[in-house]
């Protein structure tokens, strides 16, 4: 069986060590970051997600799909490494009040760290006040706010309005989360929408300018 198999299938069956283990050895057979990313661990949460959906999983083993996949993410992290743009642009990101979906959030903010961006992660179940209150405290540039529940989503819309309720229109505000739409974005006037973390990598880059 090939390597990036074994690290869906370790996704798939909650089985931390083995996803650690089997990221690992994909590293060392010098199989490209992000195909060990995209073809083992997330396609395997994918699938998490359509069995979840469909019944045929239950909350627990998401839970260990769900940390195996954080344990294959772990050893990704400093493969993420361009460095490029210095350290100029800072970016407070969490996850939408109601909402404790962090594996998203994670891996954009890792790819925005990778990128040479300075990330402040707020966790999750973050109310917009609190969004705002930290983007200012840390003189953040851009609010990254992540959802993956429909329940959650106005969250978003309200941390826009109090964004602008403040007049702080230089602080924009990115959102992305499976839910979500260019449209969506859109209509509550967020100022970008990333599809996914290379996305909101590229997203992040024009709204600064880069
Ligand atoms: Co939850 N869950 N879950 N869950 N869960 C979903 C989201 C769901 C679609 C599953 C389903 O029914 N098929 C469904 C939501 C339905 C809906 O709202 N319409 C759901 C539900 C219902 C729930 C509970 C309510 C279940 C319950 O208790 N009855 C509950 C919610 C609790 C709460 O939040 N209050 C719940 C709980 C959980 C677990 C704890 C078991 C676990 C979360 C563990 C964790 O995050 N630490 C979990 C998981 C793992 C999922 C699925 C299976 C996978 C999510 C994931 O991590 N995907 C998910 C099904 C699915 O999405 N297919 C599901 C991998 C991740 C890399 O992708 O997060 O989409 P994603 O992030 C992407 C992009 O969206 C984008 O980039 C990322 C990387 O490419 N992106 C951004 C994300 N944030 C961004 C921010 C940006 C830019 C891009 O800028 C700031």
């Amino acid at each position: 069986m090939g390597v990036l198999e074994d690290v869906y299938n370790a996704v798939l069956d909650g089985k931390l060590d083995d996803a650690a283990a089997n990221v690992e050895r994909g590293l060392n057979e010098g199989i490209a970051v992000d195909d060990i990313l995209k073809k083992g661990l997330l396609a395997a949460m994918d699938l998490v997600g359509v069995r979840f959906g469909e019944g045929e999983m239950f909350i627990p083993q998401v839970i260990w799909s769900a940390k195996a996949m954080q344990a294959g993410m772990d050893l990704l992290r400093p493969h993420f490494t361009e460095g490029q743009q210095g350290k100029s642009v800072r970016i407070v990101i969490g996850t939408a009040e109601g909402d404790i979906h962090d594996i998203g959030k994670n891996l954009v903010g890792m790819m925005l760290e990778g990128a040479g961006f300075e990330v402040v992660d707020l966790g999750v179940g973050i109310k917009p006040e609190q969004f705002i209150e930290k983007a200012v405290e840390e003189k953040a540039d851009i609010i990254g706010v992540s959802a993956l529940l429909t329940t959650t989503m106005m969250c978003m819309a309200d941390v826009v309005k109090l964004r602008n309720e403040k007049g702080l229109s230089a602080l924009k505000v990115i959102i992305g989360g499976a839910p979500l739409s260019q449209r969506f974005c859109e209509e509550i006037g967020a100022d970008a929408y990333g599809v996914d973390a290379m996305d909101a990598v590229v997203k992040v880059k024009e709204l600064m300018g880069l």
